[in-house]
């Protein structure tokens, strides 16, 4: 059969001067949103199928949703912990490594708390993970500070089994409006979970384990950050930063493209919507490449 060589899906003028701009290149960022796990079927938070036009995503991913029902907070990124573990790393994943394998002034931001960077074995050294990770849990009380990385215990408890039915996930708007209506609807009903169940800190013994990823009104590590800032410090230009996949709304995540601008960096935004750019808009000398990032990175990083 005829191998079609797969069509080129950037234009070749932008193709061209892009990759002048790479590999001339001495210091590069990439910040990643949910948009680069799309194509790993991970829904994204905004766009269509986005979690949060089916969860209350913003009300969830709160130390109040926490206090308040720790159950369903639980439920939510259980089902989510889930999800990632069942997707897989796709070549945007493995092109962003194998760029930070060959280039050393290079350093990945990652809003994505889904682990598909790490299990693309991206360098460590050149991946910062500012929102925590799924895969990490800590302590809840103010007090502890027991923390564990690599956490792929699933479900982490038994109480957090995705219900038998379908698998559906328990934590949708939807799921949620009908639990009341579980007596008059087959559905499994989603017990309340109480504490007795959740999963609890194997150090103090009383606090209750979280997921470790940041939540709104929550600061990004403070490690994760010093990193980034001394990386940055140490750039006297920084001549590149790609905003791939994100819709740069979640802040101070999104400031660091104003940060690089600041340092003379050209933008390169790659992603499906043509409207999601940079708060700051596109100035001359940026790139714009439209479509699915698992399809371009491959072809704009090789
Ligand atoms: C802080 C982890 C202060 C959890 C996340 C008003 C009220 C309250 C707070 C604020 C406010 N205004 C501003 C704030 C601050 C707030 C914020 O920015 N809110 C937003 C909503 C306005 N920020 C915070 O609260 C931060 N903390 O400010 O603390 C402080 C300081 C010091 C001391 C104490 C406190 C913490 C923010 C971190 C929140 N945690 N994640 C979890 O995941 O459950 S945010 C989460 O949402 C992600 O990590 C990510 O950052 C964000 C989602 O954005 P994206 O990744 O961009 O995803 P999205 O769906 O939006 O876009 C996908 C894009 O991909 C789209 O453009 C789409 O077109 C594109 N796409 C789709 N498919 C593809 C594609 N592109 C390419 N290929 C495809 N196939």
């Amino acid at each position: 059969a005829l191998h079609t060589a797969r069509a080129s899906v950037v234009p070749q003028a932008d193709l061209e001067s892009f990759q002048a701009c790479l590999n001339s290149s001495t210091r590069v960022i990439a910040l990643l949103g949910a948009g680069l796990s799309a194509s790993s079927g991970l829904p994204t938070f905004r766009g269509a199928g986005g979690l949060w036009r089916t969860h209350d995503a913003t009300d969830l991913a709160t130390p109040q949703a926490f206090s308040q029902n720790p159950g369903l907070v639980w439920q939510f990124y259980s089902y989510r912990r889930h999800m990632a573990l069942q997707a897989k790393p796709n070549p945007a994943h493995y092109a962003l490594a194998e760029l930070a394998r060959r280039k050393d002034g290079f350093m990945t931001l990652s809003q994505n708390v889904d682990g598909l960077s790490p299990r693309a074995n991206h360098p460590e050294d050149k991946l910062k993970l500012l929102h925590g990770s799924l895969f990490n849990v800590k302590c809840s009380d103010f007090f502890c500070n027991y923390f564990e990385s690599n956490n792929y215990t699933d479900p982490i408890v038994p109480a957090l089994a995705l219900p038998t039915q379908n698998g559906s996930d328990p934590t949708t708007t939807e799921a949620l409006a009908n639990r009341e209506l579980d007596i008059s609807d087959e559905r499994v009903s989603i017990p309340e979970l109480d504490h007795s169940h959740l999963p609890k800190c194997p150090r103090c013994q009383h606090g209750l384990l979280r997921p470790g990823v940041v939540w709104f009104g929550e600061a990004l590590p403070k490690q994760v950050i010093g990193d980034i800032t001394s990386w940055m410090a140490d750039s006297e230009k920084i001549d590149l930063i790609m905003v791939i996949g994100t819709s740069a709304k979640v802040y101070p995540a999104a400031a660091y493209v104003d940060s690089a601008r600041a340092k003379g960096a050209r933008v390169a935004v790659v992603n499906m919507d043509r409207n999601d750019e940079p708060a700051s808009g596109m100035r001359d000398g940026d790139w714009f490449f439209q479509g699915d990032a698992a399809q371009i990175l491959p072809e704009i990083l090789k």
